[in-house]
């Protein structure tokens, strides 16, 4: 039988994405997606119905498939999480262990598990954040993707796992919505130019973040997974960078598309989230160590996201 793929918590806006070109790639067999709930669109290949929480569930399926590499999804995303905050742990660290464990047991060969910029806090430095910083989270999310950070490491210098891991930067893309974090405005910003010409922000106008359009962290991602295990130095997390942009700079971008949009500014308990999180990424280690680099900048972006959500969002209302 051939070793297959598991992509967990893949109804979510990373996972839809990301089983499309796993299947490309792999085939529509060799990838089997899972989720607590139903996909978003559908499926050309297996599916199935999984709490990673349940252990005994887990095994199942890696045994009826032979499942050798994971991709990890299933979170809490920061504002989600901070409305839960034990839930949130508890979701975030033990789907962690429970994919861990299994490495560690030889059951499975591979992982893929994403961390985020929300691993920095307030007192890391704001502008081209270093890999190696100062880290002091002030979100559940942001503990436990670090804490996660320390166990992958952790598993792999003790039981020589080979899990890989990215930091993300909150993620854009057309084909799937977003699930409750502080970056979701720079999609839900694209729907509402289109759907009423007129969005309220619950950041500030002047809130510069960092951003990457879909296709380049899926890129990032499969090819963190292809790379020799030798040329993985970084066994947390790796930096990586796409783009950095405020409310203000990505309106004044849509605005040369759509002229008579406008914006207007509410903030809400995010906007501390966003705060504390860096502006920019200094990604020179993925680029040394596994040849990263991203295709597509704010211009691309919104060129490719206005387009393809005029055709999609009339068809959705
Ligand atoms: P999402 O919320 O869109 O998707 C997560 C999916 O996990 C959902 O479909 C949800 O139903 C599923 N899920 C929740 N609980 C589950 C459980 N108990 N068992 C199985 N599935 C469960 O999130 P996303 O944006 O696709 O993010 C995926 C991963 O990438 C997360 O770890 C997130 O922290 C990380 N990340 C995302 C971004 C981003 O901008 N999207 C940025 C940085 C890191
Ligand atoms: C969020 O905003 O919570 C995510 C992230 C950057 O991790 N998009």
């Amino acid at each position: 039988m051939v070793d297959r793929i598991l992509v967990i918590g893949s109804s979510g806006q990373i996972g839809t994405e990301l089983v499309e070109e796993l299947r490309t790639i792999y085939g529509n067999e060799n990838v089997i997606a899972s989720d607590i709930r139903e996909p978003q669109i559908a499926q050309n290949g297996p599916f199935e119905i999984l709490d990673i929480l349940n252990k005994v569930q887990l095994l199942e399926i890696v045994e009826k498939y032979n499942v050798k590499e994971v991709y990890l999804l299933a979170a809490l995303l920061s504002a989600t999480a901070e409305k839960n905050p034990s839930f949130g742990w508890d979701l975030n660290m033990n789907s962690l262990f429970n994919v861990l464990n299994l490495a560690k047991d030889k059951v499975i060969d591979k992982i893929f598990w994403p961390s985020s910029i929300a691993v920095f806090g307030p007192t890391t430095p704001k502008e081209n954040t270093p890999q190696y910083t100062i880290m002091e989270p002030s979100t559940v999310y942001g503990i436990s993707k670090q804490a996660g950070e320390r166990w992958c490491e952790y598993y792999h210098e003790k039981y020589n796992v080979d899990v890989r891991s990215i930091r993300y930067p909150g993620l854009i893309g057309y084909k799937s919505k977003p699930g409750g974090g502080t970056t979701d405005y720079a999609v839900d910003i694209f729907h509402q130019a289109i759907l009423s010409n007129n969005y309220e922000c619950f950041l500030s106008e002047n809130t510069t973040l960092p951003m990457m359009y879909m296709s380049d962290a899926i890129k990032a991602t499969i090819n963190i997974m292809k790379a020799d295990s030798s040329n993985i130095k970084i066994r947390s997390s790796y930096n990586i960078s796409g783009m950095s942009f405020s409310p203000k700079e990505i309106t004044n971008r849509i605005k040369k598309y759509i002229p008579g949009f406008s914006i207007s500014y509410k903030p809400d308990d995010r906007q501390k989230i966003a705060e504390s999180w860096p502006k920019s990424i200094n990604d020179q280690h993925a680029i040394k160590d596994w040849g990263w680099s991203p295709d597509i900048n704010l211009s691309t972006l919104t060129e490719i996201m206005l387009e393809n959500l005029k055709q999609l969002l009339p068809l959705e209302n």
